[in-house]
């Protein structure tokens, strides 16, 4: 196998599965796409698992802790295809706690009320299935394969948020106002999601030559807006950007500007919570040290058993 037969291969829609031969930067970029979604996933639960505790029901707390678990799942399949790339759990997690390794800029904002939980189910996840949708047909295979069972989970996550959105919209002017105040806190963070513009997208070139992207972008956020908009009139939210507005001629609403230099700002450690984040990752791993020697002790007496 070579670069050619490799290319001929991504360009006939075959995947790429862990024993098959692959180009060098294909792994790496792979490596770090995926590791940075499975960072993701797991930073991901600390806004939420914020609000376990002061959920306003029993139901509602039973819904957002499976969901937070699912996160912690989902955290793990991806692990564990960035593992078939040939790079261990712990080299993974070293490079988050050194800063190699980034994470989604939408964890860094801090969660201030219980409709934050509303508007993260809504549009984060709502904006997360998006681009994991597309992601469903990427070239490599363990990649591919998580990506589909992840959507199915992460639309039950867009539903409840949507749901509490929806009761608190409905509720008493209080109770709406912390709605429309939490969609005004969340919508551009969530927009940025999707990374830079084309224009301004390193990793864009070489992710859509080899299949690893199969979307844009620039094109993965207007879906987002398109599908989203009427969502935020059915239940008479105000989505907070002035310049939103249909365009007949393109069939796509366009849209304002994003703060560039926040997008920057978050990505590149400077955040709001980014610090805090961290600094509690990094505590939640020390202190599960004593869990990990106990699993790799308990596999090891299984092996002198088995033998
Ligand atoms: N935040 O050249 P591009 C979820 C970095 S899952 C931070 O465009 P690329 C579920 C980028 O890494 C959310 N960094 O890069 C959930 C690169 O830096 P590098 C996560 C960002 O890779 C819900 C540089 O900027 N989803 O939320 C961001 O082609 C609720 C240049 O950018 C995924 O990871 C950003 N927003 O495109 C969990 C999906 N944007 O690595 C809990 C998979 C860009 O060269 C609760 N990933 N950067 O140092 C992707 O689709 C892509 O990696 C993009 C970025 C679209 C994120």
């Amino acid at each position: 196998m070579n670069d050619k037969l490799f290319q001929e291969r991504i360009d006939a829609e075959k995947k790429i599965e862990p024993k098959d031969w692959m180009p060098e930067d294909y792994r790496k970029h792979l490596i770090r796409q995926i590791s940075q979604h499975a960072h993701s996933e797991v930073i991901g639960m600390q806004p939420e698992g914020n609000w376990i505790s002061r959920a306003p029901s029993l139901r509602a707390k039973m819904i957002l802790l499976a969901k937070v678990q699912d996160e912690a799942g989902h955290g793990l399949y991806l692990y564990s295809a960035c593992e078939t790339l040939g790079i261990s759990r712990e080299e993974l997690v070293k490079q988050l706690h050194d800063g190699k390794a980034k994470y989604s800029s939408i964890f860094n904002y801090p969660t201030l009320s219980w409709a934050d939980m509303g508007a993260i189910g809504w549009l984060v996840d709502g904006a997360a299935i998006v681009n994991q949708v597309s992601l469903q047909r990427t070239s490599y295979g363990p990649y591919a394969r998580g990506m589909v069972k992840i959507c199915k989970e992460e639309s039950f996550h867009q539903r409840q948020g949507y749901e509490i959105m929806a009761e608190m919209a409905k509720g008493t002017p209080e109770q709406k106002a912390m709605a429309q105040d939490a969609l005004n806190r969340f919508w551009w963070p969530s927009i940025m999601m999707f990374g830079p513009q084309d224009s301004d997208s390193p990793r864009t070139g070489n992710a859509m030559k080899w299949k690893i992207k199969r979307q844009f972008n620039d094109e993965l956020r207007q879906n987002f807006i398109d599908q989203t908009v009427g969502q935020a009139e059915v239940i008479e939210l105000i989505i907070p950007d002035k310049d939103l507005k249909w365009n007949q001629q393109r069939e796509h609403y366009d849209f304002g500007e994003m703060d560039w230099v926040e997008f920057w700002s978050v990505v590149n450690g400077n955040g709001p919570c980014n610090k805090q984040r961290l600094d509690h990752h990094k505590k939640a791993h020390d202190e599960g040290e004593w869990v990990r020697n106990a699993a790799k002790a308990y596999a090891k007496k299984q092996e002198l058993v088995a033998n």
